[in-house]
């Protein structure tokens, strides 16, 4: 044991919340009970059922704690236990062949949502000179993270947590529910709570009557997938109204008489029949916004899984800017990181995802590069159709760090068939056996976040928390040690000059001179917070302002000005007569974590499709009935629940699930699958992203 106390003060990472959390542990060391921390500044003493549940998930007896080695055919179930040189010194050797002939772009890395080894992942495959880096970006936080970087330089955050002691006055809450289900991005349910409390105008703008727009002041509740519309028309409002800031508009923006001309064509009447959103609640809303200072917007993926994601993110971010809410206390902000700590968040420092490393001449071969000129990295629907099509061309191995997608991503028939059949070689890291690990060729054991050391410093840059590793479950290795292995093994030491995980960390915190033992017993360490970066410093953009019109969009041949997409199949109506919205998070679940976890179980026993009660008693579906989602595409089983906070036409199915008690390989991923539920025909022309939350099904009673 590490640590003796039986109170362990860490950090969750049971989503991308990073709670501070105390852990109580019993006499030989194991946690038993996971609890918030009432000191903690960035929770409040939060916590919620995922983390709660830790201990049940480390010590679960299906857990994988050893590398294992398929031994039948794939998919067979049948493994041998290896040692973790037998599967490191494969993997070196499969790479290494591959990356003579046919050459390493043929190797592939794909993960998950952001995690601890995205600090390495991106690092790697960029390194090891191929340009596959694939991720669910493309639909979740990199849309807006990249119209950011285009229109103001840097990643605006919430200033939820007020530095300088100023809460928001105002709120738009567009697309973002993590006030009901625990945190996203960085910011805790228990800070949008408070700041939910102090503001004064609080603006929700969401399909479904969510907790946040039982207390908001102005609730728009919008047509799934037309979020752009909604904001073109509040900055006619604000435009044509004056009640813009005009000092920062003219001092520090770029192209505003091009956007006033712009927004003429879009009055609240004209997005009233879009967004189904009365025009005088658009204006009002509006209004509010710009005349209650300062403001912040909380975003999130219901705006990303949309035909106009990119766009609706630029219209987001022209708001947040001409209401002069960049960089201001208690508005949208850069924070800044504290010192002493080097940088690892993607937000701060592009060198983490090591594309310095990548050769001229290889991004090109990036597949599907080019196909959306801002999808994060390669486009990941690109990337399973090729390993299917051979087009551009097959890859040969791919190593799959914390990602289910036969069950998350789409299409899931061809990424079944990618696994199983086209491509050589596969490596899954995980902590259990998913379906998606069922058809690896090797298989990985993961660390979980109470069996690792960190200093964690991803989502938010203005404090970092520590987390300590409490216990060591069999041979799970934290991902990033794996990655420095194998990168040693490959000769990719430029790119990896660590010895190990440790001296990473240590590396990290060099130069503040604390040692990783002293910065954990501090916990947390605060950024000294600047506001206003910009009178000095300007934006990091083109031309050093903000870009209401985008130059890097024009040069792009993209429209430089946010224009708004209708969902493609609105036509298919007399087939497909309601909206299918899918994969609003869930308290419970991790997307697809958590369905063996007893605790977590019990709070959704199975998967949800939700309708209006009125759709309900229209069909005659009863509460708990078994109901098919049908869509151009595929068909899907769910629990039928209903839910008066819906528009009578709009469905919520819920996504990631698979049963775990279910017979291998499939554990029954296919049943209640919004992965089959989507084509690969429409994605948002600039990030790629999919119309996840905007499509259309369905409904059929299942026997
Ligand atoms: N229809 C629909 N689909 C969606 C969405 C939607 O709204 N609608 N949302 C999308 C979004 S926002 C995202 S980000 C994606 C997420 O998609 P994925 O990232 O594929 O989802 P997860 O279920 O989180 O997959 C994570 C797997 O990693 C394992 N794991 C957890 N932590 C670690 C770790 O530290 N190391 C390793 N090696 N493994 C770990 C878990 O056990 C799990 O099996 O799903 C997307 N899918
Ligand atoms: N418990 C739990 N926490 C999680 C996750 C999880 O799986 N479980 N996943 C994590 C991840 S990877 C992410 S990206 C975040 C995502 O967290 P959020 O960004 O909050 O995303 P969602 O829950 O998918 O959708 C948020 C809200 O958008 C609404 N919505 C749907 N369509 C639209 C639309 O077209 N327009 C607007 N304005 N709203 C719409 C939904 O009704 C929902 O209330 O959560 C993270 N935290
Ligand atoms: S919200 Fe996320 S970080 Fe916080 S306790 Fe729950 S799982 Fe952990
Ligand atoms: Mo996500």
């Amino acid at each position: 044991m590490k640590f003796k106390d039986s109170i362990v003060r860490t950090s969750c990472r049971g989503c991308h919340g990073v709670c501070q959390v105390l852990v109580f542990l019993d006499d030989e060391g194991n946690p038993v009970k996971v609890t918030g921390d009432p000191e903690s500044p960035t929770s409040f003493g939060y916590i919620c059922p995922k983390g709660m549940a830790g201990p049940e998930i480390i010590h679960h007896p299906d857990r994988i704690v050893t590398p294992l080695r398929r031994t039948g055919p794939r998919g067979s179930g049948q493994w041998k236990a290896v040692s973790w040189d037998e599967a490191l010194d494969e993997m070196a050797e499969v790479f290494d062949r591959i990356r003579t002939t046919p050459g390493p772009e043929y190797v592939a890395l794909c993960q998950g949502t952001g995690r601890p080894y995205t600090e390495f992942t991106g690092r790697f495959i960029h390194a090891f000179r191929s340009p596959n880096f694939v991720s669910p970006g493309h639909n979740c936080f990199l849309p807006r993270n990249i119209s950011s970087g285009l229109t103001v330089g840097w990643l605006p955050q919430p200033d939820l947590h007020g530095p300088a002691g100023t809460m928001p006055a105002a709120l738009l809450v567009i697309g973002n529910n993590a006030l009901e289900f625990g945190a996203a991005d960085g910011l805790c349910s228990s800070s949008i709570r408070k700041a939910i409390r102090a503001a004064q105008e609080v603006i929700v703008v969401d399909p479904r009557r969510t907790q946040a727009a039982k207390q908001a002041s102005h609730f728009l509740q919008i047509r799934p997938g037309t979020d752009c519309a909604l904001l073109l028309a509040m900055l006619n409002v604000i435009v044509t109204e004056g009640t813009y800031d005009q000092e920062f508009v003219a001092q520090c923006c770029t192209g505003f008489s091009e956007l006033a001309e712009h927004v003429k064509a879009f009055p609240p009447e004209w997005a009233e029949p879009i967004t189904r959103v009365p025009a005088d609640i658009i204006r009002e809303a509006a209004r509010a916004f710009a005349r209650t200072k300062p403001g912040c917007v909380i975003w999130g993926n219901g705006m990303d899984l949309n035909l106009s994601a990119f766009q609706a993110g630029r219209a987001a971010l022209i708001l947040m800017a001409i209401t002069g809410n960049l960089d201001v206390p208690g508005g949208m902000v850069r924070y800044v990181p504290p010192a002493g700590v080097r940088s690892k968040s993607p937000q701060v420092d592009k060198a983490i995802l090591g594309m310095q490393f990548l050769p001229p001449g290889q991004k090109e071969k990036m597949i599907g590069a080019g196909r959306f000129p801002f999808a994060p990295g390669c486009h990941q629907p690109s990337f399973w159709d090729a390993c299917v099509t051979g087009k551009p061309y097959r890859p040969q191995a791919a190593w799959l760090v914390g990602t289910n997608p036969l069950t998350t991503a789409t299409r899931g028939d061809a990424i079944e068939a990618a696994l199983r059949d086209h491509l050589e070689f596969t490596v899954v890291s995980d902590f259990f056996m998913t379906p998606t690990a069922e058809l690896a060729d090797l298989i990985l054991p993961a660390a979980h976040w109470l069996e690792q050391d960190d200093v964690v410093y991803f989502h938010k840059v203005w404090c970092v928390l520590a987390r300590k590793q409490i216990v060591q479950t069999g041979q799970v290795r934290d991902d990033r040690d794996v990655i420095l292995e194998l990168a040693h093994r490959l000769g990719l030491n430029d790119a990896f000059p660590w010895h190990d995980r440790n001296a990473y960390l240590e590396w990290l915190l060099e130069p503040s001179g604390m040692k990783f033992e002293e910065f954990a017993e501090k916990g947390i360490l605060l950024g000294e917070m600047r506001y206003r970066k910009h009178e000095t410093e300007g934006f990091p953009t083109p031309s050093g302002k903000v870009e209401l019109v985008s130059s890097v969009m024009e040069k792009m041949g993209r429209p430089p000005l946010p224009v708004y997409t209708e969902p493609s199949i609105s036509d298919a109506v007399k087939e497909y007569p309601y909206i299918l919205m899918t994969g609003n998070k869930i308290m419970p679940f991790f997307h697809s974590e958590g369905r063996q976890i007893p605790s977590l179980r019990r709070l959704r026993p199975g998967p949800r499709v939700s309708v209006h009660p009125e759709l309900a008693e229209a069909r005659k579906f009863a509460e708990g009935d078994a109901v098919s989602v049908i869509t151009p595409w595929g068909r899907s089983k769910f629990i039928l629940h209903r839910d008066d906070g819906l528009q009578p036409d709009v469905v919520h199915a819920e996504h990631a699930w698979w049963f775990p008690e279910k017979p291998g390989p499939e554990h029954g991923w296919k049943e209640s699958a919004t992965s089959l539920l989507f084509g690969h025909e429409d994605f948002d022309p600039d990030s790629g992203a999919e119309p996840l939350k905007s499509s259309r099904c369905r409904l059929e009673p299942s026997g």
